[in-house]
This record gives structure tokens, C-alpha cells and sequence, in this order.
């Protein structure tokens, strides 16, 4: 039996539930979670239901009207001494993750470092989150705009980013003044159990409880009902485009606001003149890191037809020598995916491929490392065939697979990044900046993408940008920059100090 680390508290949370078999179904209103480099259980987390649910919602609208009129400021303290526990906590919680999401230690603990610098970042936004004044066009006229706390926000994560995804939306929130309801994978239940009582635990003893709110269930019974619940205005999801497009078409049944990070298909294009080796380790990174589970992975290689082959041959190189296996292990770099589903897939896309035309140049085949019983897949390299069709390619397989493409001019190649229907993360290699700047052109010519990488890989952002992408990657950005104005809603103020009525546009009514 699993024996979770005492200082994440997850023993005392009514919701775990230590014995478990793994056959328990969710019928049992049990959600179990796997380690998937074992493929055994680790524990059960008691599931939501449309009553407590409800409950939750109620209670929240109530902890809405304390917490609004706490002072931003003051709700950025709040916020700080939640990033200071995560940062004490980077270790364990970092490790829960590694346990149940299969992501190596130092990935694990990068992740919980996301949530830390995103709430440092929203303690200085908490001092900073307003308005402008505008100069009216009427004399003794005064407009302004304000910023006001949304209320309620539905944030529904993937398995993938179980602690960070939630960290850009919350810590957020938490700043502008609104609850978080926060419905994890299924697949993530323990680390979001974790994460969420780190939050919970530090707000409630500085006097604010029921600002971090966690609601675990099935997509039928707790996800259909949080999108189209009006009492929730905001609606942020991350997971795949077929998911977005569903709770885009019902949160914009209701009117209500979508914050969409949906799928990438990421592309890395390497000129001629490219720094070869800086550009194989960053796309080995890239595709391979997080066992090419990130919505960020690179997907695609699209490399000049001069080089391809000395680059293919240093990654194939590096590939070699991965380390797959258990993800808290030492020199572990590649650990499992996330289940039988994902090696399924990976499988699938292999063949899929090769009935296409690609060539296997590394990988293709399910892993089995000594004395792991769960789900691992080898690193794969996929060469297209010289018409560059391989229509395999221009789905989003979420496994380490990286399809390679080969071109003779810079414009083909951006065409070739930019002809997939996702727009989430590219990546150039160049050495010359007429490229690099075709590549950023401002005129929008260049990379279709919310991310643009130059002389690094696609995965890996930081906080401070704004995070997300267009076309089905669903258009929302989160994290950094103005990225908290989804979180709040604006109001244009206009104040006559004087004591004439004056209209508008010089119309005059007398
Ligand atoms: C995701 O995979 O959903 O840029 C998020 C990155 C990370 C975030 C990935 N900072 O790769």
C-alpha cells in the first residue's frame, strides 16, 4: 500500500481512500489511481456527485461575496503564502506527480515550479490588476475603465499538467477576486487532492476558506454539468480539441466565457545554417521530454534537405543512449505514458505511418523495462517519404513519436509548419536573422502560432508570457501578461462632475 508523504496531508482528507484493489469501477464512486510505470494502484479518491456538487456551487457563490471584498492586495498576501508552501512543498508534491502521471523527478518538481513562479508573479499583478482612464469627449466628464472580480470559475485540467495548468488559472483568480472550482483528470486525482489542500489549507488560515474549490468526477456526471452551469461564468479547460470544441459549443450556448488550451502539433524547422547540435538536443527535449505528453511536444521536424540527414543521425545518436523506465529513478529520462490507451495509440500511428510511406528510423515499438509492469513506449523518429505526404502527421498523437520532413526554401517550410488545423507551439533553428524574422514576420506571414520559438524548442514556456494558441488549439491564453484580464469583467465608468447635461455625439434634446 501506498504511504503518501505526511506533510501533503492526504490520509486525513475524507476524500482518499487507501485500499483499494484497482478493480474497483467508478460505478463503486471510487476513482482509483494508477502509477503507470507499475500499473498498480496507488489509492482511491471518493468521487463528486451531482449533490455535492451542487453544494459546492452554493457554498462558493457565498465565499464569492466575502472574498470579492477582500482587498486585491490583500488577496495577493494570501496568494504569496500559497506559493511559499508549494515551495516547501516541491519535493513531495513533485513526487505524487512523478508517481501518478509517470513524469521524471526533475520534470515533476519544474511543474510544481511553474505553480510557484505564477504565484509570485500574481502577488505583483495583485498591486497592478486596473484600469486607464480615457479622455471623454465632454467637458467636466470623466471615463474610466475598472476591473471587477468574474465570480465563479470552472477549471477543468488534464492528466498532463496536473498542478501547473491549475497554478496559471488559479493563482489568477485568486488575485481578481474569484473562486476556483477546479475538476481534475481523472487520471490526476491524488496530486490535484494535494495541490488543492495546499491552497485551501493556507487561505483558510489566514481567514479566507472556500476560495480553492475541488470537484472530482466523471465528464457525465461533473463536467457536463460545470459547463453549462450559468452560475459559473468562466469556463477555462485544457485537454484535447474534440473535448474543447464540445465545451466551447456549450459555454457559448449560455453565453458564458471559454478559456480554450486544446492540442498542438508542434513543429521545429532547421535551416542550413542552424547550430546543429543546440537544435538536436532542443528537439530531443522537445519531443521526447514528459514522454511526449505535453500539448507543447514537438510533433514535427521539418529540417533543409542539406542537413536533415546529420541532424536525424545526432538525435538518432542521443535517442540511444535515453534511459527509459521508472520516473523517480536516477537518470530515468523517459518514463511511462500515461496508460494502455496512449501505448494504443503510439502503436497505431506507428503503423499507420509505415502503411503511409515512413520510415522507422528509431523506435516503434511498446517498451518493457526490467521489472515495470505499466505502460512504456519507445522514443520514436518517423522519416516521411521525400513527397513529404504523410497524413499521420497531421493529427496530434499524444506519445513521444517526431515525424521528419525535409524542405529546399524557408517560405515551404513555414507553409509546412503552418498546414496543420493546431496552432499552439513552433519552434525555428536558423542562423541568419532574414529567416528567423520571415519566421516572426510582423505582417503575420510567418508562424501561425500563440508560441514562437527562435533557436529553442517548442516545450517549456515560461510563466510571464501569455500562454496558448490559435486555430483548434482554441485561442485562450493563460499564465502571464494580460492573460488575468479573462479573469475579471471590465467596466466603462462615466462620471459628469458638472451640473449640465451633455450628450454624447453633440446631440442636443431640449
Ligand atoms: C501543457 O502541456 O498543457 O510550455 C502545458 C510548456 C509547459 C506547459 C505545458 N510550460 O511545455
Amino acid at each position: 500500500m501506498h504511504k503518501p508523504h505526511p506533510d501533503l496531508n492526504l490520509e486525513q482528507d475524507p476524500r482518499y481512500v487507501a485500499d483499494v484493489t484497482g478493480k474497483e469501477g467508478l460505478e463503486s464512486g471510487i476513482a482509483v489511481s494508477f502509477n503507470p510505470a507499475t500499473g498498480e494502484p496507488i489509492a482511491g479518491v471518493r468521487l463528486d456527485t451531482a449533490e455535492s456538487y451542487e453544494q459546492t456551487i452554493r457554498e462558493s457563490q457565498e465565499a464569492f461575496k466575502r472574498w470579492r471584498s477582500v482587498p486585491a492586495p490583500v488577496r495577493g498576501e494570501v496568494v504569496r503564502n500559497i506559493g511559499n508552501e508549494m515551495r516547501r512543498l516541491l519535493g513531495p508534491l513533485g513526487e505524487i506527480e512523478s508517481m501518478e502521471v509517470g513524469k521524471i523527478r526533475a520534470e515533476g518538481i519544474g511543474e510544481v515550479q511553474e505553480t510557484v513562479d505564477i504565484a509570485d508573479y500574481a502577488v505583483g499583478l495583485s498591486r497592478m490588476v486596473g484600469g486607464r482612464t480615457v479622455p471623454s469627449e465632454r467637458p467636466q466628464h470623466r471615463m474610466m475603465e475598472q476591473w471587477l472580480p468574474l465570480g465563479l470559475v470552472g477549471v477543468i485540467t488534464a492528466f498532463n499538467f496536473p498542478n501547473a495548468v491549475w497554478g496559471w488559472n488559479a493563482m489568477l483568480a485568486a488575485i481578481c477576486g474569484d473562486i476556483t472550482i477546479w475538476k481534475p483528470s481523472l487520471l490526476a486525482p491524488l496530486t490535484a487532492m494535494a495541490t488543492n489542500a495546499v491552497a485551501d489549507r493556507v487561505a483558510t488560515q489566514m481567514g479566507h476558506p472556500g476560495v480553492f474549490r475541488l470537484v472530482i468526477g466523471t465528464d457525465e456526471e461533473i463536467g457536463e454539468r460545470m459547463i453549462a452551469d450559468r452560475r459559473l461564468p468562466l469556463i477555462s479547460a485544457t485537454g484535447s480539441c474534440n473535448m474543447g470544441r464540445h465545451v466551447g459549443q456549450v459555454v457559448a450556448g449560455r453565453l458564458g466565457k471559454c478559456l480554450l488550451e486544446l492540442g498542438g502539433n508542434n513543429a521545429v524547422i532547421v535551416d542550413k545554417d542552424a547550430d546543429l547540435d543546440l537544435a538536436a538536443k532542443s528537439t530531443v527535449f522537445g519531443s521526447v521530454g514528459t514522454a511526449g505528453q505535453r500539448c507543447t511536444s514537438s510533433r514535427r521536424l521539418i529540417a533543409h534537405k542539406d542537413i536533415a540527414d546529420d541532424l536525424v543521425g545526432r538525435m538518432a545518436r542521443a535517442y540511444k543512449t535515453i534511459k527509459i523506465g521508472d520516473p523517480l529513478e536516477e537518470g530515468t529520462l523517459v518514463g511511462p505514458v500515461i496508460g494502455q490507451r496512449t501505448v494504443d495509440a503510439f502503436t497505431n500511428a506507428v503503423e499507420q505511418a509505415k502503411a503511409q510511406g515512413g520510415e522507422v528510423l528509431v523506435g516503434g515499438n511498446v517498451a518493457k523495462p526490467e521489472g515495470l509492469g505499466g505502460w512504456f513506449v519507445e522514443p520514436t523518429i518517423i522519416k516521411a517519404p521525400a513527397s513529404n505526404e504523410l497524413p499521420i502527421a497531421m493529427e496530434e498523437t499524444f506519445a513521444p513519436i517526431l515525424y521528419v520532413f525535409t524542405f529546399d526554401s524557408i517560405d515551404e517550410a513555414i507553409d509546412m509548419q503552418n498546414s496543420v488545423d493546431q496552432g499552439l507551439s513552433s519552434a525555428i533553428f536558423a542562423g541568419s536573422v532574414n529567416t528567423t524574422e520571415k519566421f516572426l514576420n510582423v505582417d503575420g506571414s510567418g508562424s501561425d502560432c500563440g508560441l514562437a520559438y527562435v533557436n529553442l524548442g517548442t516545450s517549456g514556456a515560461e510563466i510571464g508570457g501569455a500562454f496558448g494558441g490559435e486555430k483548434d488549439t482554441g485561442g485562450g491564453r493563460e499564465a502571464g501578461s494580460d492573460s488575468w484580464k479573462a479573469y475579471m469583467r471590465r467596466q466603462t465608468c462615466t462620471i459628469n462632475f458638472g451640473n449640465e447635461l451633455r450628450l454624447a455625439q453633440g446631440i442636443r434634446f431640449e
